[in-house]
């Protein structure tokens, strides 16, 4: 464990801790940005008004579009001498996103992704191969600095390259692989193309993240590099990956690092916060960072909190593996179709299928009536389309038109992989 003080903290004292630093990061915020000062100022809320955890019920939410409203650096609480790096995120819908970061908050990046790696097995006998986009994205260089902080051989694979990355982890014989589930399941593919066996490699860890992934893909992945896939999460807004990871002990759920992100859930209808257990939209409050402090702020991702005792002794709350997000959710006839799960069922069908789908909606929006296609990269034919469209419908009640096509047709992603494609959509 990176810090058992902090991960192993008695529940109250962390509550404590927590509560401090709540109003620190409020008074913070207010004071600085004038954003955060006309919003709580609206909400009648004053900074020193925050005398329990619960007051932040009282402090209305953040959502991506504020960011954009205040692009670049409008909600930066530092000035520009302090900011020693930026990232951003390309986003859907037109300008991109920039967050910023003094050192102070490096560090603390750095600390995080560092326990996050520990969680996961690693330490500073690691080779740790590092193929997340190194650049704007944050994926690359956060895990970078926390394997560099666990003292780890670090590999700056990046991107790319697919053959020549499983070389380097050949030859400097690397131990954790750490990358989108989506890449690493393209590594798998092109070990089975070159025949290279996986007992040619040495990985023991895999720590993947940054989009929604399955269990299916989880034994898929294990089955094929032979290592144990853990799941690890984050976001730019609130730092970026090594807000939450799955430990090896217990594998079970996401420990939140909630010395730094204070967690809810709320229902996102009507933004109540659910009680643990209950699943909703993830709200972060960030805790002790300077340049850009987040309070409230909605992530549009669905899970469920919880605390039960762990195996590991960590007494942080836990978050359930990421279903899916808002935007992304489809509504086929009333009923909530999440893209990974359609690729799930999909998958079943390994190894007639690949595993590769897009989900190409007929309407634009979120409301759908069938037929809703979904275009499945498989070697067979029609008889293997509607046993698809039976599966599909038998665990997501809806029939789905299935389209089959080649092996290798469908954009292969290095990154998050796009399953839902509205080019066809009126
Ligand atoms: O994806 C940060 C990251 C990098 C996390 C590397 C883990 C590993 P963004 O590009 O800002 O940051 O995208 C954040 O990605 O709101 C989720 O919707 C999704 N996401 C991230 N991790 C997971 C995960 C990085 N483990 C958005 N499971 C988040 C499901 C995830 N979704």
């Amino acid at each position: 464990m990176w810090n058992p003080a902090v991960e192993t903290m008695p529940r109250s004292g962390l509550r404590e801790l927590q509560l401090d630093r709540l109003r620190w990061s409020v008074r913070w915020a207010y004071d600085r940005v004038p954003f955060h000062k006309r919003r709580l100022d609206a909400a009648r809320v004053a900074p020193d008004e925050i005398r329990s955890l619960d007051d932040l019920r009282r402090l209305p939410f953040m959502v991506k579009a504020d960011l954009r409203d205040n692009y670049p650096t409008g909600l930066f609480a530092v000035p520009h001498e302090e900011i020693v790096r930026i990232h951003a995120s390309s986003g859907t819908k037109g300008k991109p996103t920039i967050v910023g970061y003094t050192r102070e908050d490096i560090e603390t990046w750095a600390e995080v992704c560092a326990r996050s790696l520990a969680c996961g097995g690693a330490d500073d006998r690691s080779v740790i191969h590092i193929a997340y986009g190194y650049g704007l994205f944050t994926g690359g260089l956060g895990i970078h600095f926390g394997s560099e902080r666990l003292g780890a051989l670090t590999v700056p694979a990046s991107g790319g390259n697919t053959l020549r990355q499983l070389t380097l982890m050949q030859d400097l014989a690397a131990t954790v692989l750490c990358c989108t589930p989506s890449y690493a399941l393209n590594i798998a593919e092109t070990m089975r193309e070159r025949g290279i066996e996986r007992s040619s490699l040495a990985l023991t860890v895999g720590v993947f993240g940054a989009e929604p992934w399955t269990v299916g893909m989880r034994e898929e992945i294990e089955r094929a590099l032979g290592l144990r896939a853990l799941d690890i999460y984050g976001l730019s807004e609130v730092m970026g990956p090594g807000v939450s990871m799955e430990s090896a002990d217990d594998r079970d759920g996401l420990f939140i690092w909630e010395d730094h992100f204070y967690p809810e859930v709320i229902d996102p209808a009507s933004g109540e916060v659910l009680p643990y257990g209950d699943e909703g939209e993830l709200v972060f409050t960030t805790l002790t960072k300077r340049a850009f402090p987040v309070l409230r702020y909605r992530t549009g991702d669905i899970c469920a909190l919880f605390a039960e005792p762990s195996r590991s002794g960590r007494t942080m709350v836990r978050m359930t593996k990421v279903k899916g997000r808002t935007d992304d959710m489809l509504i086929v006839r009333g009923v909530n179709v999440f893209p990974a799960a359609v690729r799930e069922v999909v998958a079943r069908f390994q190894p007639r299928v690949t595993g590769a789908i897009q989900i190409r909606p007929r309407q634009r929006g979120v409301k759908q009536d069938p037929p809703l296609a979904v275009v499945v990269e498989a070697d067979g034919d029609g008889a293997l389309a509607g046993e698809i469209g039976k599966a599909i419908r038998d665990a997501l009640v809806f029939t789905p038109e299935v389209r089959l096509v080649k092996p290798q047709s469908l954009p292969r992603s290095e990154y998050k992989s796009k399953l839902v494609d509205f080019s066809e959509a009126t």
